[in-house]
């Protein structure tokens, strides 16, 4: 963006006059990333209204249904992934959605409805917390339609299974004392907060960097005897040796989240012998591959361990990987320890 063009940077801008600022510096943009920014965006507030007055309504509680983890879907789970899924589908610009709540792709079968964008979707991350008031969120990526034929061409699961490095956007919306928007689009990581009082998402934060200081260590150590050896050594020295203070709120959005803006690692390690665990528990391509987009645009780094997560070719939609993400020493010393430890 030249250095003219800072209006979009403006503390207390509303995100639709961002966009639309943002836009002009691409003479060749058609409108239909700020379209589909704006579907997301309302599918937001839409699911925010009804996270902070769940307890009112009859929408608490896990549902009959389970995802293709064998997870019972929360009945917030399923709304929130009717309301961005249906928001997204009828004109948000897009060909094909991988969600975590359906296990197939959901196409958008007419043509003249198909846009040239990909969109990859944690509906409402942090289910466990859902019934206990603490912080949720909704993670997505954007990437372009890359199998032939453009638009007219439907899209496939090809097109979903991309790796991150060739992602658009990615971007979050936590739900939490107060509700946020967090995107990058590959040039900057903005934050911002939903005035409840306008239903209008205005720039809090107009540039995020991730502090290198140690900060937050957010790992769930119940899990540790389940660790390779590797993990466990990092995460002990982390304990013992670093200037970390441990938090963990077991909800992934809320510890990225604070951890960006304050300065921390999160880890997730895989639990070889535990089924279902063998790599890890977050997802890829919905999960872990937009936040590390964020988290390497805001200064830090994310790894599975062995490589930038943003390097992962996605072999399946709803594929797990180890996750580390955060501050760039801490993510560099868990790859050393796994690389000694665990294959030396
Ligand atoms: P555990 C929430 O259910 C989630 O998928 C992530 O948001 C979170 O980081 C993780 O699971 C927590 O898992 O095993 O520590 O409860």
């Amino acid at each position: 963006m030249s250095k003219s063009s800072n209006k979009h940077m403006e503390k207390g801008i509303d995100l639709r006059r961002h966009i639309a600022i943002t836009q002009r510096e691409y003479p060749n943009a058609t409108g239909e990333f700020s379209q589909l920014l704006g579907q997301i965006t309302l599918a937001g507030k839409i699911v925010s209204r009804e996270v902070n007055r769940a307890g009112l309504g009859d929408i608490l509680g896990k549902s009959k249904n389970e995802n293709v983890h064998g997870e019972r879907q929360a009945r917030l789970d399923l709304y929130a992934n009717a309301v961005f899924t249906r928001s997204l589908i009828h004109n948000g610009g897009i060909c094909i959605i991988g969600s975590e709540e359906e296990s197939d792709p959901i196409h958008v079968r007419k043509p003249e409805l198909r846009g040239k964008y990909v969109v990859t979707i944690d509906p409402l991350d942090g289910s466990s917390n859902i019934d206990y008031n603490v912080s949720i969120g909704t993670i997505f990526g954007i990437y372009r339609k890359k199998t032939p034929g453009g638009v007219e061409k439907a899209a496939t699961v090809e097109d979903l299974l991309q790796p991150g490095k060739d992602l658009v956007a990615a971007g979050y919306i936590i739900y939490g004392s107060s509700t946020m928007l967090v995107y990058t689009a590959g040039d900057n990581v903005y934050g911002f907060t939903l005035d409840d009082s306008l239903g209008e998402f205005l720039l809090s934060y107009p540039k995020i960097t991730m502090p290198q200081r140690e900060g937050y260590l957010s790992v769930n150590e119940s899990n540790f005897k389940s660790w390779s050896a590797g993990a466990q050594k990092a995460v002990k020295e982390f304990r013992e040796n670093g200037d970390y203070t441990s938090r963990y709120v077991g909800s992934c959005v809320a510890d990225f989240h604070r951890n960006l803006l304050s300065g921390g690692i999160f880890l997730y390690p895989p639990e070889p012998k535990v089924v279902g665990k063998g790599e890890g528990k977050l997802r890829l391509l919905y999960e872990a591959a937009p936040l590390a987009y964020i988290m390497e645009q805001a200064g830090g780094a994310a790894s599975d361990g062995y490589r930038r997560i943003l390097e992962k070719q996605p072999e399946h939609l709803h594929q797990k990987t180890p996750f580390y993400v955060g501050n760039k020493k801490a993510v560099k010393k868990i790859e050393q320890y796994l690389r000694e430890e665990d294959q030396g």
